[in-house]
């Protein structure tokens, strides 16, 4: 059993978690390879669902069955991407939420964030990590990409505030590459290609805002 122990520890030194790392009396572990995490998480600033949300399903290191109630975090730290301080009711506050998006998953293992952000990551950046609960370490499940119909966070810090709004800018930069190939970070509805799809997503959050951008 120490041996176990000693290789849960160096699995968690290895993935990098910003999270408490304290694994004693969790009831399992997150799996990596069977968990469920889409490629890219795509947001805006509405807080409206874009197809069926960003879903994960998270699965047991050892069992593989999907681990009810765990909790999943989104870590946007380095990526450019800024997070909304206005998330759902549902998001955990926890220590570094102007980086990290928390949310706890449903008896079947399953949760759905609807994510507020500003910007976009075309490389695979974004930490996706799943744990028991809240005071276990996280397992690292997946690097992602991450785009918001907010794509120009245009926005600066003004006595501590800090408003984003989806506007000219966002709209501008979304016409001006609709027809002339594929940019990752206009392909709201992630499907490879940038079509009407995305400027049907894109539609409805123009002229949403201001919403509070996170300040660190
Ligand atoms: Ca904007
Ligand atoms: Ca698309």
């Amino acid at each position: 059993m120490r041996s176990f122990w000693i290789l849960m520890a160096a699995v968690f030194a290895l993935s990098g978690i910003p999270l408490d790392a304290q694994a004693t009396g969790c009831t399992g572990f997150a799996s990596p390879d069977y968990s469920t995490v889409p490629n890219a998480i795509v947001g805006n600033l509405s807080g409206a669902r874009i197809g069926s949300g960003f879903v994960v399903v998270v699965r047991d290191l050892f069992t593989h069955q999907p681990m009810p109630f765990a909790y999943v975090t989104i870590d946007f730290t380095g990526t450019g991407i800024t997070l909304s301080s206005e998330q759902a009711a549902d998001v955990v506050a926890e220590p570094g939420f102007c980086n990290l998006l928390t949310k706890r998953c449903d008896a079947n293992g399953q949760v759905v964030f609807d994510p507020r952000f500003s910007g976009f990551a075309n490389t695979d950046v974004v930490k996706v990590y799943g744990r028991a609960d809240l005071n276990c370490g996280g397992l690292l499940l997946k690097t992602i990409k991450g785009r918001s119909t907010d794509l120009v966070t245009s926005s600066v810090a003004s006595c501590g505030i800090r408003n984003e709004s989806t506007s000219l800018a966002d709209f501008t930069y979304f016409t001006a590459r609709f027809g002339y190939g594929y940019f990752p970070e206009c392909d709201f509805n992630n499907d490879g290609s940038l079509g009407l799809p995305d400027f049907a997503i894109f539609s409805p959050e123009f002229g949403v805002g201001p919403k509070h951008l996170c300040i660190p």
